[in-house]
């Protein structure tokens, strides 16, 4: 399929489609069309052409970069049109310009949640405890996929003043901005639209019965999504979304609502880190050493600024933990890695990088 000429719309613009999809589709292989992965679920991808929706057995499957990629929701594919009435194949799967990724039950491999996405909306529900480990792990998880973050504190219709919860978010977002919605009334919901126009794509992550489902449906304008009401006394979800779902949005962009994840476990985190916490970083710049590690070393301005109470000691416990993770995290890798050059031909789910170092 030629791509669309100048001025004029490609037939998938609403669907994300933009100048960096367009880069890599020019090494598309002939005869095949484009189309957007919308949901991937047990070896099945629904996707998304210019022609409509139809389904293709998910298989994995290379580019000009050399790189073979399983397809995932936010992936966009190149299908080969199906023969004597079967399904359309993949041919290819296009280098992804982010992907926001966590390791997978077993510790052992990295678990592509959703590509291609410009933001992560980090969905907390005001109706909950705050736990901050939880929050900042999802914007390490955002900005080592390459996405930019912004909270998201939903319900607000359910508290009286939602300020102290919502300075407690920003405390532990530095630099992210942090939005208030009620889905239920329709309040606060144009800040997010504009984080989607005009075609950009956002994924929802947050703990289940945060209310993403219920903010998806509102964004879109329809129950496309199902959704339940929380366990009265601990406001538990009910792990009511199961698959991953890129739905259009009618006021510009795509969103990817997805199941809450009871982990998010690190699978490669070290720039995501300082990303995560630039106010850790500053001080840093202060500390003896230059790889201190902030535990034991002498001179250390980490420490010191955890001591005077400038920086919460808390803040500073969970970023130790999760550096450890990360390097843990990075040992695993090296080892999947290792295991992967013995034998030839295996599928690396961590190719989906397109160029080495910076990827936004
Ligand atoms: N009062 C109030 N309730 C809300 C709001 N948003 C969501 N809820 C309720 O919270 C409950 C959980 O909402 P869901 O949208 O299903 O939550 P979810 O994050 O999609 O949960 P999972 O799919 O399990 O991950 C439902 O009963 C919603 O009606 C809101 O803005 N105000
Ligand atoms: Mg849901
Ligand atoms: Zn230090």
């Amino acid at each position: 399929m030629a791509g669309a000429g100048a001025g004029e719309r490609h037939p998938l613009h609403a669907w994300g489609w933009d100048e960096r999809v367009e880069r890599w589709w020019a090494s598309a292989p002939r005869g095949t069309i484009a189309a957007r992965v919308v949901r991937a679920d047990r070896g099945r991808v629904l996707l998304q052409a210019a022609s409509g929706t139809f389904t293709a057995p998910a298989r994995a499957a290379g580019w000009s970069d050399g790189a073979e990629r399983m397809p995932t929701t936010g992936d966009w594919v190149a299908v080969a049109p199906a023969d004597a009435g079967g399904p359309g194949t993949i041919a290819g799967v296009l280098p992804r310009f982010s992907a926001v990724t966590r390791v997978d039950a077993h510790g052992q491999r990295e678990q592509v949640l959703a590509t291609n996405v410009d933001s992560v909306l980090a969905v907390h529900g005001l109706d909950r405890p705050l736990r901050g480990g939880r929050l900042e792990r999802t914007l390490v998880l955002a900005w080592e996929g390459g996405a930019q973050p912004t909270v998201v504190a939903t319900k607000t219709d359910l508290v009286d003043d939602p300020s102290p919860a919502l300075e407690a978010l920003a405390a532990l977002a530095p630099g992210v901005e942090v939005l208030a919605v009620s889905a239920h009334r329709g309040t606060g919901l144009d800040p997010i639209r504009e984080v989607l126009r005009p075609n950009r794509t956002a994924v929802m992550l947050g703990e289940s019965g945060a209310g993403k489902s219920t903010l998806t449906n509102r964004l879109v304008g329809e129950e496309v999504q199902a959704t339940r009401g929380v366990r009265a006394g601990d406001a538990k979800g009910r792990h009511t979304t199961v698959t991953r779902d890129l739905l259009l949005v009618p006021t510009g962009g795509v969103l990817i609502d997805t199941p809450g994840l009871r982990g998010l476990g690190l699978w490669e985190a070290e720039e995501g880190l300082a990303l995560a916490f630039p106010d850790i970083e500053e001080l840093a710049s202060g500390c003896r050493f230059r790889d201190c590690g902030h535990e034991r070393e002498p001179g250390c301005a980490v420490r010191a600024a955890a001591e005077a109470g400038s920086l919460d000691p808390a803040r500073l416990a969970r970023y130790a933990a999760l550096r450890r993770e990360a390097q843990e995290a990075g040992a695993r890798r090296e080892a999947v890695a290792r295991r992967e050059r013995r034998r030839p031909g295996t599928i690396t789910q961590t190719a989906w990088r397109t160029r080495p170092g910076r990827r936004r």
